[in-house]
């Protein structure tokens, strides 16, 4: 069911620290060819920063954990891929299809692989109107129930931020904030909610990981790590513009699956391509924490 890339097996073999990449957010987070480019810049990240890339996708019904060049480029160009989540993995399995993955299905993916961090760009979370459209992404439930650490820039700022860290808070998800008291906004570093945790290094991040096995408890932890300083959007001046965009995905009755890449998209419009630009800055922030953490990781392992 699953297959390793060379480079991800030779890794596992010889205990080298891995971090799993997932796929939506090239399919259905970014256009071409921002969203190929920026899958092999973050690959490149984290190689440099001392760990080996495993961007997961369902491939002709096998689980791909890391692409080749080839495989990530077809991802990158293809249109209608499937955006997979915890319901729809082994239903794609079955068949044949392929399929991008979401946190909720990379963490499935990478903890059967073995890999136990993981970086992406925001989880999914609590949209604006769940009280009536109870549309809440199934990565929170994942983060409760597999162990794998999820470095994001905080849930996307799209969402309901409050009702989320609820959320959370009620699944006993660890939500730690990198290095600052209070969580960030995914394309700003302040929300103005403090965060129930703080951590500050990623040799720490990796002991509570450790910790929560030991203590048997299921689910993972959720780093919360602000985007850099000089890529940042301040959160006044996207509220308006995230108002406008739920609105119009509102009046183009967008639901379900299709919710969150609309709004990505309509955000890029109108920030001029500024949204995607901050984005990316913030993977590549996050795929550099990840690197560190699972390298720490791995020493506990030994
Ligand atoms: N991070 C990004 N862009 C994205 C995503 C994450 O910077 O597009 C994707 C992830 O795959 C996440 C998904 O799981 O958005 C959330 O989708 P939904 O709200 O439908 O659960
Ligand atoms: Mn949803």
């Amino acid at each position: 069911m699953i297959t390793l890339s060379p480079e991800v097996q030779n890794a596992m073999d010889a205990n080298q620290p891995v971090v799993a990449l997932e796929s939506t957010i090239i399919t259905h987070g970014m256009p071409y060819p921002q969203n190929l480019e920026t899958a092999r810049l973050v690959e490149q990240e984290v190689r440099d920063h001392g760990a080996v890339p495993a961007t997961i996708a369902i491939l002709d019904g096998q689980i791909q954990v890391g692409l080749t060049d080839a495989q990530l480029e077809q991802l990158a160009q293809a249109k209608g891929v499937a955006k997979l989540s915890r319901a729809d993995l082994a239903a794609c399995l079955a068949t044949g299809g392929t399929g991008a993955t979401t946190v909720a299905a990379t963490m499935i993916c990478a903890q059967r692989a073995g890999v136990a961090v993981f970086a992406t760009g925001g989880i999914g979370g609590v949209h604006q109107g769940a009280e009536e459209s109870f549309d809440i992404s199934a990565d929170l439930q994942e983060l409760a129930q597999t162990a794998v650490t999820v470095v994001a820039a905080g849930a996307k700022a799209i969402l309901d931020l409050p009702k989320t860290w609820e959320v959370l808070e009620t699944l006993g998800v660890p939500v730690i904030a990198y290095g600052q008291d209070q969580l960030p906004a995914f394309w700003s570093r302040a929300s103005g909610i403090k965060a129930p945790l703080r951590m500050d290094d990623a040799a720490t991040i990796a002991r509570g990981h450790h910790l929560r096995g030991a203590l048997g408890l299921p689910g993972g932890q959720l780093i919360a790590n602000p985007i850099p300083v000089d890529a940042e959007i301040p959160a006044a001046t996207l509220a308006p513009i995230i108002a406008q965009a739920t609105a119009d995905a509102a009046k183009h009755g967008i639901s379900g699956k299709g919710v969150t890449p609309y709004l990505l998209q309509r955000i890029f419009e109108l920030t001029e391509g500024r949204s995607l630009d901050a984005n990316i800055a913030l993977v590549l922030n996050n795929a550099r924490l990840a690197a560190g953490i699972a390298a720490e990781l791995r020493k506990l392992a030994q």
